[in-house]
């Protein structure tokens, strides 16, 4: 069966807990189990993870290589900082979606920068928790074509 790791990075532990005017009132667990729902849809399987930390989420990532076919990662606020994860997913060679809950090109101009798209496939921002359906979406229909 193939195989998403969805992966997410500092601080989306406390969605839906803090500051639902930005991020909103969908909770991490709200949106692990519309993951699952559209995986299963799909015929994927999914690994659900979150981490507050650069290393854990690196090694996260490195262990990934051999178990998993994509990578849909939101790396938080390690995308606009991070060379460390960068790095990482160019050693796995896993193919990647760079994911944000909002529109971070909408935002202050330090959201502007990332590091993971220089690696990634593509980048989806701005739709909220849809966001993670359509990465699914986008990584089931890589995977089909790339055979
Ligand atoms: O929009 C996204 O998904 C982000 O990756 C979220 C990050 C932010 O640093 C990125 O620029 C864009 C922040 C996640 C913080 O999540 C919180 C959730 C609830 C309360 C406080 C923070």
């Amino acid at each position: 069966m193939v195989s998403i790791l969805i992966l997410n990075g500092p601080n989306l532990n406390l969605l839906g807990q803090r500051q639902p005017e930005i991020y909103g009132t969908t909770t991490l667990s709200d949106i692990e189990a519309a993951c699952r729902k559209k995986a299963s849809e799909l015929g994927l399987g999914i690994d659900f993870r979150q981490d507050n930390s650069e290393g854990a989420l690196i090694d996260i990532i490195h262990d990934a290589r051999g178990r998993h076919d994509g990578l849909i990662l939101n790396a938080g606020a390690y995308t606009h900082s991070s060379i460390a994860l960068m790095d990482a997913i160019s050693s796995v060679e896993l193919p990647t979606i760079e994911l944000h809950l909002s529109n971070v090109h909408a935002r202050e101009e330090f959201r502007h920068v990332s590091y993971i798209a220089r690696v990634a496939l593509g980048v989806i921002c701005g739709f909220g928790p849809a966001g993670y359906d359509l990465a699914i979406e986008a990584m089931a229909r890589h995977l089909e074509a790339a055979g």
